[in-house]
């Protein structure tokens, strides 16, 4: 009996990440879930297939950044523990307009923080002994690698771009309120997740939904950058691993030792996609089209989960080329999902890469 008789908020529940977590612990734990994000550009409650009949789970519309709302849903459902993933996620909308990203991602955690240091001290001691709050968070603190070294928990933090940077700060807010005021919390920093309901702006399904149209397919720069892949589901098992078994105080790494190029990536996809419905206009690869790079662009990223592997028994099940494989055919199989999106209309950040 996994979190029997225990609510978690999970915070941007709606989100790419946030579902695949509550997707998990409605499935595989006992837990009750409560679902707080404001629903903003990249959220999509159709990630949630069946939760909203699901007697453990309710949703709250809320902003994490009104102090107020986040008290009253504390108080209302008395969360045993808090999984925080609400965030402006996109690097290239970050550096177009990086003022969303301070406030939810700083004032956001800041707010959070807050309630929940208010919320804790209230418990009885059994129940504060109980709590804890989960920050997630992203390798890209770290900054770029080389073409050697991996990512480790003591590595410094240097972001490059004003989505890292909002992120380190939230990091290092969380850090201070454990330190300063004993609030319980753990932190992880993950490298780039793909996988189902992924938002469309983001590399992978955005290369796929490219892929199916038959039109060109942006790769940044020269298409050599490096990120490490790990398949969502995975990420979320891990989370949940942390929530439960991680030591109070302490950062994890989580990644699944897959770094590919962009390029790699991207001509991967296109023949992933040749095989399933072959393009009249010949191999998908001929569509690849070198643009203009991403200021600031990280080159490599990649992450040592040997902290997380030895002390909790975590593991990436999923190989990247199933997992892509795997990914490519649910965006094939599942177009009502992405096409709602597409048909709506997103802003496309740097603005002319379409
Ligand atoms: P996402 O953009 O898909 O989802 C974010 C969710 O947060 C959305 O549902 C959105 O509506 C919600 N949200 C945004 N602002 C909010 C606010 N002010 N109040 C309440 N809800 C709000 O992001 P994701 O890719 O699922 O990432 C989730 C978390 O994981 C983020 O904190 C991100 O930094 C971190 N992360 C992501 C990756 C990745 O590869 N996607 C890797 C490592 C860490
Ligand atoms: O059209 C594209 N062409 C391209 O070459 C897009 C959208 C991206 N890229 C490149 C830029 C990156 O090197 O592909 C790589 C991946 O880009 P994104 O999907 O935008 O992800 P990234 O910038 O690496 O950040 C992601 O992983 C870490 C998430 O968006 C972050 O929220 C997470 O913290």
């Amino acid at each position: 009996m996994r979190f029997k008789d225990q609510t978690i908020f999970v915070t941007g529940g709606a989100g790419f990440i946030g579902s695949a977590v509550i997707r998990h612990l409605l499935a595989d734990t006992d837990a009750r879930v409560v679902n707080i994000d404001k629903l903003t550009y990249a959220a999509n409650l159709n990630s949630l297939p069946g939760a909203a009949s699901n007697a453990r789970y309710a949703f709250e519309m809320q902003c994490i950044c009104q102090a107020p709302h986040l008290r009253r849903l504390f108080d209302t459902h008395e969360p045993d523990l808090v999984m925080h993933l609400a965030a402006e996620s996109h690097v290239d909308r970050s550096i177009d307009g990086p003022a969303e990203f301070i406030h939810t991602n700083i004032v956001g955690t800041f707010t959070l923080l807050q309630e929940s240091l208010r919320y804790w001290r209230g418990l009885s001691p059994q129940r504060r002994a109980r709590f804890r709050l989960l920050h997630v968070s992203t390798d890209e603190v770290f900054g770029s690698l080389g073409e050697q070294g991996l990512f480790t928990e003591t590595t410094p933090y240097a972001p490059n771009s004003p989505y890292s940077a909002s992120k380190a700060s939230s990091d290092h807010l969380v850090r201070a309120w454990r330190e300063t005021y004993d609030l319980p919390t753990v932190l992880t920093n993950c490298s780039n997740n793909y996988g189902p309901y992924h938002f469309p702006e983001k590399l992978i399904p955005h290369m796929i939904i490219k892929g199916l149209a038959q039109e060109l397919l942006p790769v940044y720069g020269d298409g050599k950058n490096i990120r490490d892949w790990l398949y969502v589901e995975d990420h979320a098992k891990a989370l949940t691993l942390v929530l439960e078994h991680g030591r109070i105080g302490e950062t994890y790494n989580v990644g699944g030792r897959n770094e590919r190029t962009n390029l790699h990536v991207v001509e991967t996809i296109c023949d992933l996609l040749d095989q399933i419905a072959p393009s009249p206009r010949g191999p998908r690869r001929q569509m690849i089209s070198f643009v203009s790079d991403r200021p600031g662009h990280d080159r490599r990223y990649a992450i040592d989960a040997s902290k997380i592997e030895g002390e909790l028994g975590w593991r990436a099940l999923e190989n990247f080329e199933s997992g892509l494989a795997k990914t490519v055919r649910w965006f094939c199989d599942n177009r009502p999902w992405w096409q709602a999106i597409v048909d709506r209309g997103y802003n496309r950040s740097r603005i002319g890469l379409n």
